[in-house]
Order: structure tokens, then C-alpha cells, then sequence
């Protein structure tokens, strides 16, 4: 094998690998999304505070609006699956913040980082 046939077979190797990558990417970023609503109010999400449950890998795109009437503004954090409270929402406000499971179950808190005692659990399940 002569030096140029080997640059060649190194560079089409280099591009199927990029192509692969781009590819394996897109289909990532085309997995289903599901869309929970979480409506803030009374210092609660939802009302209740609910526990949510979720699939391992689920993509999920949580809607945030906050329905207080008088100037409270909270935010959702998830901070050991790294969603911080980098934000608050006035009454009237509403968030996108789309949150991947992790690949493994477990149990995780989600809370507003700006009101103790409001949060609940989010439960990811591998069945
Ligand atoms: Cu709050």
C-alpha cells in the first residue's frame, strides 16, 4: 500500500466517522420531547407539589408559568440533574426549561431555590 493510498483510506475513514457523528447526533436531538405543565401558585407547583414521574433518557419539556397574583416570582431547580435557579419569573411569566433524564433511575428533588419547603420529587424509572 503506497503512502497515497493510505492518506486516502485515513480521510474517507475520518469522513464515514464524522457522518456517523452528525447523524447519531441528529437522532439524539429528534427524540420525543413530552411536555409537563407546572403552574406556580400558593407557593406550590401545581398546587400539590406533585411527584412526577419520568422514563430514564426522557427528554422532558417543562412549562413553567406562574400564576401568583401579587409580586412573588419563583423559578424551578433541579440540582443534582445540574437545572440551576438562575432566573425568577414575575406572576404572569412563563419558561421553557427542557430537563434530560439521566440514563439511570433514581430519586431527585425539585424545588423553587427561592421558597423553602416548595418542591417535590421527581422519580425516574427504568420500567
Ligand atoms: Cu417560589
Amino acid at each position: 500500500m503506497t503512502h497515497r493510498t493510505r492518506t486516502i483510506l485515513a480521510l474517507t475513514l475520518a469522513l464515514a466517522m464524522a457522518a456517523t457523528a452528525v447523524s447519531c447526533r441528529k437522532g439524539r436531538r429528534l427524540r420525543p420531547v413530552r411536555t409537563v405543565a407546572l403552574r406556580m401558585s400558593g407557593y406550590a407547583f401545581n398546587e400539590t407539589n406533585p411527584i412526577l414521574t419520568f422514563r430514564t433518557g426522557e427528554r422532558v419539556r417543562f412549562v413553567l408559568t406562574n400564576d401568583e397574583t401579587t409580586m412573588i416570582r419563583h423559578n424551578l431547580r433541579v440540582a443534582e440533574l445540574g437545572v440551576p435557579c438562575d432566573y425568577e419569573l414575575g406572576p404572569g411569566e412563563s419558561r421553557v426549561v427542557i430537563v434530560t433524564m439521566p440514563d439511570r433511575p433514581g430519586v431527585f428533588a425539585y424545588d423553587c431555590c427561592t421558597h423553602r419547603g416548595m418542591g417535590g420529587t421527581l422519580v425516574v424509572t427504568d420500567r
